[in-house]
């Protein structure tokens, strides 16, 4: 028999979103009257924009004809695409050749930690988008445990808490490591400055470490002065990949499509680009997006596309703002709350001082029928936490802020 890849057996438990679905499942097995909302994972909910939805049936249409048909397509994207991603999104500081399109940013973290292998060093913000550790405890970068903590081993944790304004101390990025950077931040909304991820630039460039940088949410920036890029900071060129994606800003979490940027600049110790390495395993694992994906995303960067954008995503800040209101209000007040996020990012982080998150997590089900996701399933600085996510119908997110309005614990 085939023996079992270990490092598999090195992951503590299950992905943090079907565990939180598992808990929802048996509650509302018990609770069969119980009408649970969730505010836990971020899935988009509004429907497809009028300006996309006629770019993707138009290419449906076209691929129904002689003429309009096409099978595999370029490995890394149309290049009408990934042009318009240079210009538009990049304003040319990256080139076309430089974007390579994608079924999305977690896919492209897991290739990613595939090129990079496993004997890479691995910085993470903690808390993070749990796919950067898991993955790299997968591919055998991290793990096992480290008896007594949370921690795996080969990870180093970057506390980013209201603290250090959840920005990490440059001095913990550690030498010839992939640094996994997120901003707008999940879990926790922060945005970094320039001047900020700049100095997150210097320190890598001098560490001889590679940041990978995850924009998922750059859309939904409101703030001209917060970068929306990485490609915004001097010397990046030399040091970073940002993956990125469509699914948040026009809702295409189910569509699939997104995007890396490696730029040509960057190179291993021994000289060869990162971006020809990419490449081959692009091209060698990869069959490219969907063509029909790719269309509405050429028609989201064009002007009526970009308008649309900016209406869904403003729709979903403005629920955040409703969350953000409801945790402000005397019962939490009561319980320490402190809420951080949510005006350039969709997601509100709150801390509940001396309480757990997973408890926390139970007792909002318990007592609101509201799905949150705990603060410590991202990591150990997440512990006391909780994340509320603002992907949801307005009378939805409405109706779980009146009941939170009520939760006494
Ligand atoms: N990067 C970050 C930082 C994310 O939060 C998410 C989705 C993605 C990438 C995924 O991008 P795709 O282009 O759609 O692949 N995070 C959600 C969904 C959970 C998940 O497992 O991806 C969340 O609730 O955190």
């Amino acid at each position: 028999m085939i023996t079992r890849n270990k490092t598999f057996s090195n992951l503590t438990s299950g992905y943090l979103f079907p565990e939180i679905s598992k808990r929802r499942a048996e509650f509302a097995k018990a609770n069969p009257h119980a009408e649970i909302i969730s505010l836990g994972i971020g899935n988009t909910t509004e429907p497809l924009t009028p300006h996309i939805v006629k770019a993707l049936t138009a290419q449906v249409a076209r691929l129904g004809t002689l003429e309009g048909y096409s099978g595999y397509g370029d490995e890394a994207g149309l290049l009408e695409l990934r042009e318009k991603i240079a210009t538009v999104l990049y304003k040319g500081a990256i080139s076309s050749d430089e974007v390579f399109v994608s079924d999305g940013a977690k896919c492209d973290i897991g290739r990613l930690q595939y090129l990079f292998g496993p004997k890479v060093a691995v910085a993470v913000q903690d808390p993070a988008y749990p796919v950067y550790v898991d993955g790299s405890v997968m591919v055998g970068a991290a793990g096992p445990l480290i008896e007594g903590t949370t921690n795996y081993s080969g990870i180093t944790y970057m506390p980013c808490t209201p603290d250090n304004n959840f920005f990490p101390d440059p001095l913990l990025v550690p030498e010839n490591a992939l640094v996994y950077f997120c901003s707008p931040n999940n879990p926790t909304g922060a945005v970094a400055t320039k001047k900020q991820l700049t100095s997150l630039v210097k320190a890598a460039r001098s560490k001889g470490s590679i940041i990978i940088f995850d924009s998922a949410y750059s859309a939904f920036i409101r703030d001209p002065d917060l970068p929306q890029s990485i490609f915004e900071i001097d010397g990046a060129r030399e040091c970073a990949i940002e993956v990125s994606s469509f699914s948040k800003p026009i809702g295409f979490t189910g569509v699939r499509l997104g995007w890396t940027i490696v730029p040509k600049e960057l190179t291993f110790s021994d000289g060869t680009p990162v971006i020809k390495d990419w490449n081959r395993l692009f091209s060698t694992i990869f069959n490219g997006p969907s063509n029909i994906a790719q269309y509405g995303g050429l028609a989201a960067l064009q002007e009526q596309g970009l308008l649309e954008t900016r209406e869904l995503t403003d729709y979903y800040l403005e629920n955040a703002r409703e969350i953000r209101k409801v945790l402000l209000g005397d019962n939490f007040i009561a319980m320490g709350t402190e809420i951080f996020g949510g005006d350039n990012a969709p997601y509100v982080w709150a801390r509940f001082p001396g309480k757990k998150s997973w408890d926390m997590f139970d007792a909002i089900l318990k007592k609101c029928h509201v799905v949150c996701t705990p603060g410590a399933g991202f990591g150990p600085a997440g512990e006391s936490c909780i994340r509320f996510s603002s992907f949801g119908h307005r009378e939805q997110i409405l109706e779980a802020c009146e009941r939170l309005a009520g939760l006494q614990l």
